[in-house]
């Protein structure tokens, strides 16, 4: 199956803006911004550990507290339980620390490729971003000679590389320097490589990079901190960059980066552009490739700004293009910043920075913003890129068990509302936002689904237990008891960064609820710790489940029954049993209560509010309300490089939306494989190969007339499998991929059967 169209974003002029026209790549610890100008080329760069704050940052302490507060939680427990509520700035006024040594993402600084007496007006004019091979290209005609550069980020042999050229011998020439906002470097040239190194002011960390320039034909000459080319037939650059950060608690640092950097770069160096380039494609094509997504085309002829701006979510080709095409980025831009070899997950900007003090420090928020960079890997067939992720997660049990112990008096670990690569698990004093211990539990849960995904239970015991666990030992310990009824609660509670504080709020809840369901469970399938089984049936039997519908026919954000109609705020946290959790079953009561806030709280919000809620839609099974959200998501919250802006630019809405459109083709909760769930009545006919459902099973689907015609699935493991689809409800037929009938039985429009392993089995509609 392929996409009628090309998968590339391409532009007819150069940018001029980093956070809206420049184009990304990047291999997982390396980016690059690419801005294609025609007088002097810009390449923003970025290495993903390179942060200030942390250990030798003046003050840093984890965010856990200076000196002792022994009874400060049990105060607030008490004020709450008496009054019901209180004011975040009274909790934060007892609770919370001004944040010291958090520490920022930084910028590496830019590269620039001056090119002398560059023509005033070049024709045929073109900037692209290939997503189907992962290489950004410019092109441009002047003087009768058509000049070309390609670069790309790759994965093996961490590198970045460059290629300019010409259709006529000797036109090539250019000076290559680096431009930073820091001063705590030096920059030297030697041999056509440019050497940039330092040590961050701030914290004493330890940066390298290194650009080799290499000339076919011309001249090359090194001047001081920068390198000319002139009159070269074609020319590369090569690009590698390293700190000495490690993910070690309690110093944080390992090796410095030289040797690594200098062994990168001479590497790549004794290549020729064509090996390192078929390298990085075919690397970067065993991922991108599994999943393929069409619903319909071709794509009009149009820059994709112009696309993006004419953009409606009606009926045209070109909508449907720029859907498949966001989708498709969602994924490459996942691909790009997380790799199976990185130390750091993608952060609020994935890999891409260029500032010394980007909004929200680019750090990892972990109340919704980390979770939902990883939302679409699993489903959308990327699960190596999720080892980066569960590598932090796992780095946080360490000082996140000192957080729970020094303060809240708790086993396990803990982490709250955002936190950095150094072990920032405590908190900090900003009213509204200080106070989220769930988010370890939150964080979690992605492990545990990434188990449910694959079956494998090698992960199950060895990556994903010990933190599961230890996220659910903390709140055995630091759950309190509700007076108002006796259950089990969260308290101090704060539904993120709305309203007051409370006990119970229904986030809160369902987050518990879920890290002892699956911990309970893991514990079960591995048949280990069986006292600890014990503590967890009985703290689950007495939890109050967060799950009330409330005057209005709402689902209730708090115990009480506080929720406005006309409360419009960008989080939705107490439908986080319906999506990411799956406590919450589209057609059941708790469903529709869900829907009745959903309604209220509108079709806004933030870039990744608007992605949140096409997942929330699909999960209701209403696919023309999903679109509608992606619709909306597309209009108002996408730049012109199609990344999602907050605004400011952020990238979780790019993930998120991309997972949403995973949720309305396939789901595969609650023990079935929902296929094409919440198919919008716009994507009339199309197709789509290679998502992944729960139980290690890959899902083909394509789709005719807004029905679906035919649905194969990939089971991974020999077992029982059942199979939902509407059209199942009428006439199908199943075969395996030889052509032999097989004859599942039936319940509804649900079809189970014993599937064998590496099987194929294809359900065709029959009432064509
Ligand atoms: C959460 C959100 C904000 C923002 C920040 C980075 O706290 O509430 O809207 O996305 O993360």
């Amino acid at each position: 199956m392929s996409t009628t169209f090309d998968l590339t974003l391409w532009y007819d002029r150069p940018a001029t803006d980093w956070e809206t026209q420049a184009l990304p790549i990047g291999n997982g610890p390396l980016g690059a911004m690419i801005f294609g100008g025609v007088a002097s080329e810009q390449i923003q760069f970025n290495e993903k550990t390179l942060w200030t704050g942390g250990p030798g940052s003046p003050g840093y302490d984890h965010g856990n507290w200076k000196s002792p507060r022994p009874d400060a939680v049990a105060e607030v427990q008490r004020q709450i339980d008496r009054d019901g509520r209180m004011a975040p700035d009274d909790v934060a006024a007892k609770l919370g620390q001004a944040k010291t040594g958090f520490g920022a993402y930084q910028t590496f600084g830019d590269l620039h490729l001056d090119f002398a007496g560059a023509p005033e007006n070049p024709t045929a004019y073109r900037r692209e971003l290939s997503l189907e091979e992962a290489v950004a290209r410019v092109g441009y005609t002047a003087d009768g000679v058509r000049h070309t550069r390609e670069c790309f980020a790759a994965n093996p042999g961490n590198v970045i590389v460059g290629r300019l050229s010409a259709d006529q011998g000797g036109k090539v020439s250019f000076t290559l320097r680096h431009t930073s906002p820091r001063d705590d470097k030096t920059v030297t040239a030697r041999g056509g490589r440019l050497t940039i190194r330092g040590r961050l002011s701030d914290n004493g960390m330890a940066f390298e990079a290194q650009v080799q320039v290499i000339a076919e034909g011309g001249t090359r000459t090194d001047d001081r901190d920068r390198i000319t080319v002139t009159g070269a037939d074609s020319a590369v650059f090569v690009l590698s960059a390293g700190t000495d950060y490690a993910d070690t608690y309690p110093a944080y640092r390992g090796e410095d980066p030289h040797a690594k950097v200098t062994a990168a770069v001479d590497a790549a160096a004794a290549k020729s552009y064509d090996e390192l380039k078929k390298a990085h494609v075919a690397d970067y094509r065993e991922l991108f490739d599994r999943v393929r997504l069409d619903l319909g085309g071709p794509a009009p002829a149009v820059p994709t700004d112009r696309l993006r701006q004419s953009y409606t979510g009606g009926d045209s080709p070109g909508d449907r293009a720029l859907e498949a095409l966001f989708f498709a980025y969602g994924r490459y831009l996942l691909i790009s910043s997380s790799r199976e070899n990185d130390v750091l997950p993608a952060n609020l900007q994935g890999v891409w920075n260029d500032s010394t003090s980007p909004p929200w420090a680019a750090d990892y928020h972990v109340n919704i913003n980390l979770q939902m960079n990883y939302w679409l890997a699993e489903q959308t067939h990327l699960h190596e890129t999720t080892r980066p992720y569960d590598r932090y997660i796992a780095a946080l049990v360490a000082p996140g068990r000192k957080t729970a112990q020094e303060m809240y008096g708790a086993r396990g670990w803990v982490v709250n509302n955002e936190t950095n690569p150094f072990g920032f698990t405590g908190v900090h004093a900003y009213a509204t936002s200080f106070w989220f211990p769930e988010a370890a539990a939150w964080t979690a849960q992605h492990l545990y689904d990434s188990y449910r995904f694959t079956g494998d239970l090698g992960y199950l015991r060895e990556t994903a237990y010990p933190v599961i666990k230890g996220a659910a030992e903390f709140w055995l310990d630091f759950l309190h008891t509700d007076p108002r009824d006796g259950r089990l609660v969260v308290s101090p509670s704060y539904s993120p960064e709305h309203g007051d504080f409370s006990a119970g709020a229904s986030m809160s809840q369902q987050i518990v609820r879920e890290v002892f369901t699956n911990a309970l469970a893991a514990a079960e399938q591995l048949g280990v710790d069986e006292a600890f089984q014990d503590e967890v049936r009985a703290a689950l039997a007495a939890l109050d489940p967060g799950l009330r519908i409330g005057s209005w026919g709402q689902l209730q954000e708090w115990k009480s029954d506080w929720d406005s109609r006309t409360d419009t705020h960008r989080h939705v946290s107490h439908l986080y049993a319906l999506h990411p959790g799956d406590q919450i079953a589209a057609g059941t009561p708790e469903a529709e209560a869900a829907k009745v806030s959903l309604n209220a709280r509108g079709d806004g919000g933030t870039g990744w509010s608007k992605a949140w809620k096409i997942n929330f839609w699909a999960r209701l099974l209403d696919g023309d309300h999903a679109h509608k959200m992606l619709t909306e998501q597309l209009k108002s919250s996408t730049l012109d490089n199609l990344w999602d802006t907050h605004p400011p630019f952020q990238i979780d809405g790019n993930f998120g939306a991309t997972s949403g459109i995973a949720e309305m083709l396939l789901q595969s909760r609650h023990g079935v494989v929902h296929v094409l769930p919440a198919l919008p009545s716009a994507w009339k006919d199309g197709s789509v190969s290679g998502l992944r459902a729960h139980g290690d099973v890959t899902v083909d689907a394509a789709w005719k007339d807004g029905a679906p015609d035919t649905v194969t699935v990939r089971p991974g493991r020999t077992g029982p499998i059942r199979v939902r689809s509407p059209f199942i409800a009428g006439r199908y037929r199943v075969r395996d991929e030889q052509g032999q009938e097989v004859r599942p039985r039936r319940d509804g429009d649900v079809l189970s059967w014993d599937a064998r392993a590496g099987k194929a089995y294809t359900i065709q509609n029959d009432m064509r």
